[in-house]
């Protein structure tokens, strides 16, 4: 069935796909069309669509968008990181703006996701595949077409082509490691994601709260069966105080690892009970810097600075000695190599959380980038009607 009005990348945002990722696949996309060197393909929707269709048989490159981080198999020898504009992840941007052609997969083209609408990519490249509808270039737009169908036939007809794959790895270079501390120099958010991706195993799972967080867990490379929940479209703070108690409850098999601002957790504090009550053993970072730094860097105010509190003190009261809990504050490296070690040895039976003291202008640089491009896209006046 074909549609007499296609369907532009906003519109088809509007659906009800809960999740994106980016498959990009260097493949061609149908047999009668001439074979384009690489083939973007950016997928979201069900996640079985990716991971068990077309997911495990990618014949070019893989990439995920940013809100459908956790969907893609990233330990996968195709994965090439996060397309997300100019904040992607090193080399994927451009490895997927400079593609042929692309296959984006449920994804959702809002401010956030697309960095403030600055994602350089031509939509006569692209085909867009969402739940029950796919779009070919400026149109047609096919109804009525299921994406896990569209994703089993697509993968069967595609041919191998590892062009752009071939040249990311020739032209890849690792991001590089925080600059080494000086001693007893106050603690580094950089420095706490180093130490949060050595925790990371198949037995963890990742909670990204709205903030930093979102920025600074994007760039964690997932090992294989680590989990990972984040909630960009939502963006709603306190959600992973409540998603860590779920998933905790959910995934006995796993430690959960959230990474929490301070002015999120404010708003759920009081799941910890829950979490105590339940005999959870999931480790917080509550990051400490002193306000809502994701609002200052989108729209500076006095409203961005937030009354502070004895994070460690209030959920001390909470546990107030019945179950298992454990509490403590940090403000050097030091402190938290110690912290992390109680958490993951004598205290790995224990609700573990670690209140990080930072500077409130320590923020990832891909924070600052992204701040600065939803404010100059979302501050600009009207379009003439
Ligand atoms: C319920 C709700 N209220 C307000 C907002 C707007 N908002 C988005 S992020 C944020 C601040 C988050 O601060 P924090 O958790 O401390 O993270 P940081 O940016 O400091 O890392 C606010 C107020 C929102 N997204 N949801
Ligand atoms: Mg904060």
């Amino acid at each position: 069935m074909t549609d007499a009005e296609p369907s532009s990348p906003s519109s088809a945002a509007s659906t009800d796909s809960s999740c994106a990722a980016v498959c990009s696949t260097s493949a061609t996309a149908a047999e009668a069309s001439p074979p384009p060197s690489s083939v973007c393909s950016a997928c979201g929707g069900p996640t079985a669509s990716i991971s068990s269709a077309a997911g495990r048989r990618f014949l070019g490159f893989v990439a995920d968008l940013s809100h459908s981080k956790g969907l893609v198999p990233e330990h996968h020898p195709h994965f090439i990181g996060t397309y997300w504009g100019a904040v992607s992840t090193n080399f994927c941007g451009e490895i997927v703006e400079s593609a042929d052609a692309y296959v984006f997969v449920g994804p959702i083209f809002n401010d956030y996701s697309s960095v403030g609408y600055s994602l350089l990519i031509k939509k006569e490249k692209s085909v867009i595949v969402q739940p029950n509808r796919v779009t070919v270039g400026n149109g047609p737009s096919f109804g009525w077409v299921f994406m896990a169908d569209f994703l089993t036939a697509l993968a069967q007809k595609l041919k191998k082509n590892t062009t752009a794959l071939d040249n990311y790895r020739r032209i890849f270079v690792p991001p590089c490691l925080p600059l080494k501390r000086e001693s007893n120099e106050p603690l580094r958010v950089n420095i706490l994601f180093k130490h949060i991706q050595n925790m990371l195993s198949g037995d963890t799972a990742v909670i990204s709260e709205t903030g930093d967080s979102w920025f600074n867990c994007q760039k964690l490379r997932l090992p294989e069966n680590c989990g990972y929940e984040f909630q960009m479209q939502y963006g709603s703070i306190g959600w992973s105080v409540g998603a860590t108690l779920g998933y905790a409850q959910a995934a006995k098999d796993k430690r959960v690892i959230a990474c929490i601002g301070d002015g999120s957790f404010q708003v759920t504090a009081q799941d910890i009970s829950t979490m105590i009550r339940c005999g959870h053993r999931s480790i917080i970072f509550l990051i400490n810097n002193g306000g809502y730094t994701i609002e200052v860097e989108i729209h500076d105010g006095p409203y961005n600075v937030i009354k502070n509190w004895n994070y460690t003190g209030l959920v001390d009261a909470i546990y107030n000695g019945e179950g298992r809990c454990w509490t403590s504050k940090v403000r050097t490296e030091e402190e938290l190599e110690d912290a992390i070690t109680k958490a993951t040895e004598e205290q790995k039976d224990s609700l573990c959380f670690i209140e990080v003291m930072v500077h409130k202008d320590d923020t990832s640089k891909e924070l600052l980038e992204w701040g600065s491009r939803v404010s100059a896209a979302n501050s600009r006046p009207p379009n003439p009607q």
